[in-house]
This record gives C-alpha cells, sequence and structure tokens, in this order.
C-alpha cells in the first residue's frame, strides 16, 4: 500500500488529491493521511494543502517502499528487508533450500556476520551500504559457475556508474574497485551438483555512504565508498534499484547464449588486464601478467617463462 502511494505520488509530480488516492486505493480519505504520515515518518518530505492534496517533494536516502516502486518483474519482485541480520547469503541459502522462487532478495541494512570469500569478515556498518543476496535459479552448466559472479560483477559496477558517474572497473575476481581501492565484492555460493548448478546465492555488498572512520585500520587503507569519492550522499535506494534493471538485462544476454557481449563488457571493464600481477591460490603464488579473461570466464596469466595458466579463482595484488 505504501508502494501504491509513493507510485502515485512520484508518477503525478504534482499535488494528488485525497480524494483521488482514497478512491485508486479503495481506503478512506482519514486512512490515506495515516498512510502519509507514516511515510513522512520514515523520511519522506511530502506537503500536505487541504484544497489540493499531496505533493511528494523529497525521498529519503533508502525506503524499501519506494525500492519496491521502482522494480517492475524484475529480480527483485520478492524482497525480504531486515534492519539487522547475520548475513544475508545465510538467509538466502536458507530460503533457497525451501523453495524460494528466482529473484527474491534478501536485503539488510546492516550485518552482523557479514563474510567474504574463505570466511573472511565483510564489514557491514548500519544504515550506509548494501548488504543483499540474490536468489539465482536459471539454468547453469557447473562448468560455467564463475559467469554468475561475472554477471553480477558487470551489473553492479555498471549500474553504480550509471548511479554516481564513478568510473567503477572489476578487479578479478569479484572486486569492484575506484582508483585501485575496494570499494565493493560480490560473494558467490552455489548449490550444485556435478553437472548443473541447482541454485547460487549471489551476495553484493558496496560501500555507499560510509565514512572511512567506520572501518578498521586494515579495511580502511584499502576501502573506499561513493561517499569518500564524490564527496555526496547517494540513495542507496536508487543505486539497488539500478543493480536489479542491470542484472536483469545481463542475465538475459547469458541466457540467450551472448557470452561474447558479457565477457567483453569485464573485460573492457577490468582494472586487472594488462597489469603485473601475484596471484595466490591456496599455498601457491604465481607471478606474471593478467593477459585475458578467456571464454571460459577463467583468468589467463602470462607467467615469467613465457607459459600459459588459467585460473578459476584466486586472491590477486597489484606488483607495482
Ligand atoms: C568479497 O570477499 O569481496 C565479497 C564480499 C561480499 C559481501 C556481501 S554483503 C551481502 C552478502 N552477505 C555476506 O555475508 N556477504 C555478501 P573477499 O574478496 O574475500 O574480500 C574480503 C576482504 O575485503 C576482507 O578480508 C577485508 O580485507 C576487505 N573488506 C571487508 N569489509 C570491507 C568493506 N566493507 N569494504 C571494502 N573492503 C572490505
Amino acid at each position: 500500500m505504501l508502494s501504491q502511494i509513493i507510485r502515485m505520488l512520484k508518477e503525478n509530480g504534482d499535488f494528488v488529491s485525497g480524494e483521488e488516492m482514497s478512491r485508486e486505493l479503495g481506503i478512506t480519505r482519514a486512512a490515506v493521511w495515516k498512510k502519509i504520515n507514516t511515510l513522512k515518518n520514515a523520511g519522506f518530505k511530502i506537503s500536505a494543502s487541504t484544497r489540493q492534496g499531496y505533493r511528494l517533494l523529497k525521498s529519503p536516502e533508502f525506503s524499501i517502499d519506494e525500492l519496491k516502486t521502482l522494480i517492475k518483474g524484475k529480480p527483485g519482485k520478492e524482497i525480504i528487508f531486515l534492519e539487522t541480520a547475520g548475513s544475508t547469503n545465510d538467509i538466502a541459502m536458507e530460503l533457497a533450500q525451501n523453495g524460494a522462487l528466482h529473484g527474491t532478495v534478501v536485503i539488510a541494512d546492516r550485518q552482523t556476520q557479514g563474510r567474504g570469500r574463505l570466511g573472511r569478515v565483510w564489514v557491514s556498518p548500519p544504515s550506509v551500504n548494501i548488504h543483499m543476496s540474490i536468489i539465482i535459479k536459471i539454468p547453469v552448466l557447473s562448468r560455467d559457475a564463475a559467469f554468475l559472479t561475472i554477471i553480477a560483477a558487470v551489473a553492479c559496477a555498471t549500474a553504480v556508474r550509471k548511479a554516481t558517474g564513478l568510473s567503477v572497473k572489476l578487479k578479478w575476481p569479484n572486486d569492484l574497485t575506484v582508483s585501485d581501492k575496494k570499494l565493493g565484492g560480490i560473494l558467490t555460493e552455489v548449490k550444485a551438483d556435478p553437472d548443473r548448478v541447482l541454485f547460487a546465492i549471489t551476495g553484493i555488498g558496496i560501500n555507499v555512504n560510509t565514512n572511512m572512520n567506520m572501518f578498521p585500520r586494515d579495511v580502511k587503507a584499502l576501502a573506499t565508498s561513493v561517499k569518500k569519492q564524490t564527496r555526496k550522499k547517494y540513495s542507496r535506494t536508487l543505486i539497488i534499484a539500478e543493480i536489479f534493471k542491470e542484472l536483469q538485462s545481463w542475465l538475459d544476454i547469458f541466457l540467450r547464449g551472448e557470452r561474447q557481449a558479457l565477457l567483453n563488457e569485464c573485460r573492457k571493464l577490468s582494472s586487472t588486464l594488462g597489469r603485473k600481477v601475484s596471484v595466490t591460490i591456496g599455498r601457491e603464488i604465481l607471478e606474471g601478467t593478467a593477459e585475458d579473461i578467456d571464454d571460459e570466464g577463467l583468468l589467463v596469466l602470462r607467467l615469467p617463462a613465457g607459459g600459459l595458466r588459467k585460473i578459476s579463482a584466486g586472491d590477486l595484488t597489484f606488483l607495482r
């Protein structure tokens, strides 16, 4: 109901009369007034005039009800919003196992046990960043699982670029970066049998309105946020809506079999290709030049002796 009211106010752009709203929503004018007050309490600036009705002046930085108005049939049709979660990936995993549909999204304002890869901590302070996990149930072969991270990374980088104008890059395999500082990360977890992926959880963490003093020292040294880069606050609602739009479009491209388009975009956005890097894979450390991302989505590393190594996952640092 709140989403419907926001949609009416936005579509109209001007005053919408209380009577028109009450008619369209099938509730009394007093009930409309109450709903408007709920929105005001949630941070919406709405002017009210007895003669003309209600007019939306400004939306708050984050509103799940506004987000719902911005999504039509994209991933995110079903959104579960939590003020606090352990890890949104864990919650989405459980939901997916219990039959939740493709495109179901879990968003948390803060996480107490946000995770990176290999159990590393993902710092997730309240009310500033995006922490969300999307259930992906599409036909993917197990050997193509790396594409799921590529799809999410390309979608997020493009969405944040469009929403903020920042030159967001992709650092192989799962980082969103600006000027080589970490703006966000993707954590893809899959449930698969030997042949095919049964479902995947795409976890997305992006630092939006974070002040650097919200991070512990080690993270502060390597991280950045949209606010830090632009010196402006951005609406998480609008960025998330943009991510859903991009995700839908890149999933469609993948499902149509147009992998080259996806890979080309990934190569174009890459901060890694052409650079001297060191890659840690378990106990092994390899140095070389990141030459390409191949047609299977693997990193192609040119070794100093001239040979090539293809790598599916690892931790990468730039040399020099
Ligand atoms: C990642 O791991 O980059 C994946 C991060 C995924 C987080 C999302 S939030 C929603 C969903 N629910 C979860 O529990 N997780 C996902 P990795 O490449 O392993 O990077 C982890 C490293 O990034 C840490 O060891 C820190 O050094 C650094 N780090 C931690 N928090 C950070 C932050 N907020 N911003 C930038 N860097 C951070």
